[in-house]
């Protein structure tokens, strides 16, 4: 058994994410948490909802809310929302969290003693129109680097380049549209990330089983133009953590907050202790996943997250840590594996936040249960290349994998046998030449599961579940125990047997992508024996003769043309 630690980003407090968020970090994540708890770990799977910042500033005053209240409110939608897609995050945390505000202006303490923390007398982007210090997501202009021409002030969305907004080329306000913008002074935070340079280069060069795309965006970020830059951490706003020095006051910061991106990722702290502390624990507890000097040594920490965020936890997250355990007896734990995916495009262009375009994770719960769109999601993750979500592509998938393949299997077998048996697992016959060579095909491809599941490889994962599906349906179709009823009803008791172990074999195996459907099998079958099948040949006798089960409801409906057109339609426009 190992100790797992699991986040996945934290997402927006400001809006609803689109299944292309929810396929680059959240669902991944979950599915890999699902598959080492059902492996026997210890896993602490922990996730929140990022909620500092201007967009959250701005969406509450746009909902016409106090933007506490707000975030409180939109919190409880987004954890909603994260159950009905069965996302078993131990704890869905809030990065305004009591817990995030210490740990964060404990972080920034720290690295102050450390001498990782410059002030600086910045210039800043204000904008008399608006009468305000406009924040940096507010500028857009054309990028430096690479020339796109809608470019954020803190990010280039097309190269994904760390900006600051006076970096940016023709910047204008995005309230206003205001172009007559002024720079003027005010005092700043930075993060002396260029003088970690040289240790994080190292650090990065030492992941050579990390993705090529975690790393390729870190190398870049390292080497091109003048190589990693300090970063601004301290903000001109009232929503956030504000700024202080560990506990003390921090002179000429008053009134300033944190960034957001700086108390983001400390939340995966906070809000292991937000767990820790509802439950009555002590701090040792958060401790002895995050501290190694606190028992975190045994501890493995994967993070998930599409492309745009690996910038910040290939380089600034790693920096605060390392600034912090510089000459200190602390050691936080740094990331041991960081798994990235890249974009998952709607229907011939990209899924749009701000034009409503595709669809959300909340609508998706209205149209179909959550296994469909998990299956499909994680069956064509964005791996090694961007992907795309085509209304026919997802009908296709889905009525094959599901309800031809798997559902199909289910049905046939249970329905024959309580024609014939009645619905207990028949007794009679044994496994024979048919049987062994199944065993020993899904001995092989449910260890090459493992090893792609262990691997993060999810698509890869989704094609062998697949193939094992495949496995069952063709050995009834070539065993075909209604034949063989007719001739030798105790072999075609052995048959039915093997298959309704399947059954339950598929429930386990299946449990990390589609959990309610697997649920429902395991129910069907009446059992509550999720052992994993080391030994698939035991397995496929745990179920003994005379053990009862219930002919489960269709576990998948087809999706109809009338409906993917219905949705195609719904989903193109605008999300109102
Ligand atoms: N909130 C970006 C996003 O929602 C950001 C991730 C933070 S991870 C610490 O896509
Ligand atoms: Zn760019």
């Amino acid at each position: 058994m190992s100790r797992i630690l699991i986040t996945s980003a934290i997402p927006y407090i400001n809006g609803i994410k689109h299944l292309g968020n929810l396929v680059g970090s959240q669902l991944p994540a979950d599915l890999f948490a699902r598959y080492m708890r059902a492996r026997g770990n210890e896993v602490m799977f922990i996730c929140a909802t990022d909620e500092h910042g201007t967009p959250a500033e701005l969406a509450a005053a746009k909902a016409g809310k106090p933007v506490d209240e707000f975030c409180a409110e939109m919190h409880k939608v987004q954890a909603d929302i994260a159950q009905g897609f069965r996302l078993s995050f131990d704890h869905f945390g809030r990065s305004s969290s009591p817990q995030n505000q210490k740990l964060t202006q404990y972080f920034a303490g720290k690295l102050a003693e450390n001498g990782f923390i410059k002030e600086v007398v910045e210039e800043q982007v204000y904008s008399p129109t608006d009468g305000r210090f406009l924040p940096d997501r507010y500028i857009e202009g054309t990028c430096p680097n690479c020339g796109y021409d809608s470019a954020r002030g803190d990010q280039c969305d097309n190269c994904t380049k760390q900006l600051n907004p006076t970096d940016l080329i023709n910047p204008y306000s995005t309230e206003s549209g205001a172009t007559d913008l002024e720079v003027r002074e005010t005092k700043h935070l930075h993060l002396r990330q260029s003088a970690l340079k040289d240790e994080l280069d190292a650090w990065i060069n030492s992941k050579t089983d990390w993705p090529v795309l975690t790393t390729s965006i870190a190398k870049k970020w390292l080497h091109d133009g003048d190589g990693l830059q300090d970063r601004g951490i301290t903000r001109d706003l009232k929503w956030g953590v504000p700024v202080k020095k560990g506990t003390e006051d921090w002179p000429g910061m008053e009134g300033k907050v944190f960034y957001v991106w700086f108390d983001a990722p400390i939340e995966y702290i906070a809000a292991t202790k937000e767990l820790t502390d509802a439950r009555g624990e002590d701090d040792t507890a958060w401790q002895s996943w995050w501290r190694e000097d606190k028992g975190a040594k045994d501890v493995t920490y994967y993070q998930f997250m599409g492309k745009d965020n690996v910038p910040f936890h290939t380089l600034s997250f790693p920096a605060t840590i390392k600034g912090a355990n510089q000459n200190s007896d602390e050691k936080w734990k740094l990331v041991d594996y960081i798994k990235s995916f890249n974009y998952l495009n709607y229907d011939g262009g990209q899924f749009s936040t701000s034009r409503g375009r595709g669809v959300f994770m909340d609508q998706a719960l209205e149209i179909l249960p959550s296994d469909y769109w998990r299956w499909w999601l994680l069956s064509h993750a964005p791996e090694s290349s961007d992907s795309e979500f085509t209304w026919e592509n997802f009908q296709a998938d889905v009525n094959k994998d599901l309800a031809d393949v798997l559902g199909n299997f289910v049905s046939r077998i249970t329905k024959f046998c309580r024609s014939k048996f009645g619905e207990e697992v028949p007794a009679g016959g044994i496994y024979g030449e048919a049987e062994q060579s199944l065993i020993a095909e899904l001995t092989k491809r449910i260890r090459a599961y493992e090893t792609h599941m262990q691997a993060m490889e999810v698509r890869k994962s989704a094609s062998e579940l697949r193939a094992i599906w495949v496995a069952g349906n063709e050995y009834l179709q070539s065993a075909a125990p209604w034949s063989t009823f007719k001739t030798d009803p105790e072999a075609a008791a052995a048959q039915v047997r093997i298959a309704l172990n399947l059954i339950r074999l598929y429930a386990v195996l299946s449990a990390p992508f589609i959990p309610d459907a697997s649920s429902s099998l395991m129910e069907a079958m009446k059992t509550g024996d999720t052992s994993w099948p080391d030994d698939v040949e035991a397995a496929l006798n745990a179920l003994p003769a005379g053990h009862a089960f219930s002919v489960p409801e269709v576990l998948f409906a087809k999706i109809s043309d009338e409906n993917r057109e219905e949705w195609q339609e719904r989903f193109a426009g605008v999300r109102d």
